[in-house]
């Protein structure tokens, strides 16, 4: 008699403690500032997928569609013009990565976002000699890639993803 019960509770523990592991995640994260909705939630899951306990949990499948990545590098002609190396990508759709070099001469830390067609998601922000890398899966669309650093996007950080 004892045994199924004390089976039962720990059965119900442990749906508790997913529970709350679930709950944490969708809390969490969000320092970006984006809006809400399902874009938002899925942003601050892959955020906190460096949390080694919620790695299994959190990998999002690839699911249909290939997967690319594109490269830029952050280029500083001056304080108040900036840019990337490319002004435009084009990817497939699929899960697309974009990874920012931001050069080990430059001054100020940069970072590499996209956003459009209810997407944004911002990467890290990293200093000079380190690379910010983003990564969505995305629809056939034109979207915007742009340094989420301050007005640097003004400044010129920022280009056109066409996704066919
Ligand atoms: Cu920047």
């Amino acid at each position: 008699m004892a045994v199924p019960l004390t089976t039962i509770r720990r059965w119900s523990m442990l749906a508790a403690t997913l529970l709350v592991l679930g709950g944490t995640l969708a809390a969490c994260g969000g320092s970006s500032g984006n809006s809400s909705g399902s874009s938002g939630a899925s942003t601050k899951a892959a955020q906190s997928s460096s949390d080694a306990s919620s790695s299994s949990s959190t990998t999002a499948a690839a699911g249909a569609g290939g997967s690319s990545t594109l490269a830029v590098s952050a280029v500083e002609k001056g304080e108040d013009s900036l840019g990337f190396s490319k002004r435009t990508l084009t990817a497939r759709a699929g899960t697309v990565t974009i990874k920012m070099s931001n050069g080990g001469r430059d001054e100020y830390p940069h970072g590499i976002a996209i956003e459009g067609n209810g997407v944004d998601r911002d990467g890290q922000i990293v200093q000079p000699g380190n690379a910010s890398s983003v990564t969505l899966k995305l629809k056939p669309g034109r979207y915007t890639f742009y340094c989420p650093v301050g007005e640097h996007e003004k400044y010129g950080m920022k280009g056109t993803l066409t996704v066919t």
